[in-house]
């Protein structure tokens, strides 16, 4: 050490990198710190006289400049020092002229090698984040691409009809001729930005849609309500009405969406009016308005639940309560029927208004029962209380009982799945799964923290025991619900798969893809193995990325998104069905549902993008990923 270090010496505390290093020491301090720590008594004893004396002389100095220090240089220093505690305060305004030519350079932190720059070091931080960024932006663009391929392929071959066929490269109306795909399409290209589709979209509309309406024949009440009417509501908002999101100024105005939408519900109401119960009719007559039950009488269990978001927010943007009251009339009867722990049959009948046989299953003809019986009353927003917790308590029921009778783990490695109950409450369990149950996932992370992340619900501790649970199936079916993809050949999955469980195994029909740790947990039967281009699955990553902001749900998603690019692809525009997905190259299905525009695309887009993109606490999404706004909540994102 040489002689000079030995007359300013610091305090060992000095030397550690915390946050006191980078800050300015005040010559009080300084001097304080020379004087009187032990370490500084023993080196002034060994300085000699003259050291002594020239410190004298800085004292002097230093009153001198004590006694001179303007006002208006204290108040500048105060304010670049900002707020401190009061002592810090007194110190530094004081001494701060001498201070400065005393004090040391600040130090700086060691310089740390690219390899031991970790997570403590911002600003590489702040460059991986930005890397991330700027992958995910990638990502999302694929998706934006492939929605333009798709388009490309309906406008070309199909514009106008309900579906295209990509192979044969024609249009179907499979849905009653509204042009569904197009009304499916349309919010998904506005969220997208993908202008020249929502022009196109949108004058297509203007010119055809009240025509059809008016001149079509039978379409189904449910599908019809889900894709069309749901396509128009959202579209209203987010172009704009009720002052809401404007996302485009492309396409007809809002007001148009909403007389259209007016049009298309009061002819569907007929199926409600027309039933001698508060069970409405399957299908409707759209020419004349009249309506009449499915052949066999029975409606979906299903599809009786999954039309009151729709008509709730109709009501509320018309100003007509005879949309909501009608539809809300299905959810309050079931109210009062008897259940299985919370669970029902999946037929029920519009002429006694009683469910019909026992089958209980949340694949198809059940699944979105479940759902909007907490979307329905998410929806209230501000009024969830007031008069809907019946609905809040039927489904926390309901998933009690999901828990309780449908829930196995597969072997031998222990996948969730949710079985079903074939012959009611008393009957065997099946291991069966459709893709639909995997929306399942989301609906319980959604319902467990109402759409705010999970990391906030814990912290302001909003979450009950049921909550818990319900997030912890949520995390484990979405697992499940990847593993179906990635189990396959094609990395896509089934319509619908088996689990091997102690009492049921069926051996070589495995997924084809051998090097996945689930072979032998997932059992795929030959009629089984299409793959319609669903969404359920990445609808479900959508929301578990959003609530638990864990990256691998983001990552799941892109290596579906690859290979739906890989399989489903058609070079002359659109994506097609599977018919197999267990082989290669699989054999294709001629159909492009209407459901991979307006969700499967929709939910990729959004799981890519910034949370703030339609967050899920402001909006709930109809059973066909149309968004609405939550009641009461501001959308200004
Ligand atoms: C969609 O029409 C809806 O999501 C519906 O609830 C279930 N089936 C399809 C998509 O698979």
């Amino acid at each position: 050490m040489s002689s000079s270090n030995k007359c300013l010496p610091y305090t060992t505390k000095d030397v550690h990198y915390d946050n006191a290093k980078f800050r300015h020491r005040s010559f009080f301090k300084v001097f304080y710190q020379t004087f009187f720590t032990s370490n500084v008594k023993r080196t002034s004893l060994s300085c000699s006289t003259g050291k002594i004396l020239a410190l004298l002389l800085i004292f002097g100095i230093a009153y001198l400049m004590l006694t001179h220090t303007s006002p208006a240089n204290s108040v500048t220093d105060r304010l670049g020092k900002g707020v401190k505690n009061s002592k810090d305060n007194l110190v530094s305004y004081g001494g701060s002229r001498l201070g400065k030519l005393l004090r040391k350079p600040p130090r700086l932190p060691p310089r740390l090698s690219p390899d031991q720059k970790g997570f403590n070091n911002s600003s590489s931080h702040e460059s991986d984040k930005l890397n991330a960024g700027s992958k995910w932006i990638a990502r999302q663009q694929s998706v934006k691409d492939a929605f333009v391929h798709a388009w490309s392929g309906y406008t070309k071959y199909a514009k106008g009809y309900d579906e295209l066929m990509p192979v044969s490269q024609h249009g179907v109306d499979g849905l009653g001729g509204l042009g569904a795909t197009i009304v499916d399409a349309l919010d998904t290209a506005m969220i997208m930005g993908v202008d020249e589709v929502v022009s196109e979209a949108g004058s297509w509309i203007e010119k055809h849609l009240l025509d059809s309406i008016t001149k079509k024949g039978q379409v189904n009440l449910f599908e019809t309500t889900i894709r069309v009417l749901g396509g128009l509501l959202s579209a209203y908002h987010l172009s704009g009405g009720e002052q809401g999101m404007k996302l485009t100024h492309r396409g007809p105005k809002p007001t148009f969406y909403l007389e259209t939408a007016k049009n298309l519900a009061d002819r569907l109401l007929s199926a409600f009016t027309s039933s001698p119960t508060p069970i409405p009719f399957s299908d409707v007559i759209l020419h004349d308005s009249t309506a009449h039950p499915a052949s066999g009488g029975l409606s979906s269990t299903s599809e009786v639940s999954t039309l009151q978001l729709e008509f709730n927010y109709l009501s509320a943007i018309s100003g007509d309560p005879k949309y909501s009251v009608e539809a809300m009339k299905v959810l309050e009867h079931i109210k009062t029927l008897p259940k299985v722990e919370g669970l029902v049959p999946i037929y029920i009948s519009p002429q006694t208004g009683e469910f019909s046989g026992e089958n209980i299953r949340l694949g198809s003809r059940g699944d979105s029962y479940y759902e909007y019986l907490i979307k329905v009353w998410l929806q209230q927003g501000t009024a969830r209380d007031n008069n809907l917790t019946y609905l809040y308590d039927m489904y926390t029921e309901a998933m009690k009982g999901v828990r309780h009778r449908l829930v196995q783990k597969s072997i031998p490695n222990g996948l969730v799945f949710v079985g079903e109950l074939p012959y009611g409450s008393e009957g065997a369990f099946s291991p069966k799964m459709d893709h639909l149950v995997c929306f399942l996932s989301g609906t319980l992370a959604l319902g467990a923290t109402k759409g705010i992340t999970k990391e906030k619900a814990m912290k302001d501790n909003l979450l009950n025991f049921e909550d818990l649970e319900n997030l912890k199936l949520a995390e484990d079916l979405a697992k499940t619900c990847f593993e179906m993809y990635a189990v396959t050949s094609t990395g896509l999955a089934p319509e619908i798969a088996y689990f091997h469980t102690k009492d049921f195994s069926e051996g070589g029909l495995d997924g084809g893809n051998k090097s996945s740790e689930y072979v032998k947990d997932i059992i795929i039967k030959p009629a089984d193995r299409h793959n319609l281009l669903r969404p359920e699955t990445v609808e479900s990553l959508f929301v578990l990325y959003r609530i638990t902001e864990d990256p691998k749900y983001r990552e799941w998603g892109w290596q579906i998104f690859e290979a739906f690019e890989k399989y489903t692809k058609v070079d002359t525009g659109g994506y097609s069905s599977l018919d197999d997905v267990t082989t290669i190259p699989p054999h294709r299905r001629d159909k492009m549902e209407t459901f991979f525009l307006g969700e499967t695309l929709k939910y990729l887009y959004l799981l890519f993008a910034d949370s703030s993109l339609i967050p899920l606490d402001k909006f709930v999404f109809n059973t066909e990923a149309h968004p609405f706004p939550i009641k009461g909540t501001k959308n200004d994102s």
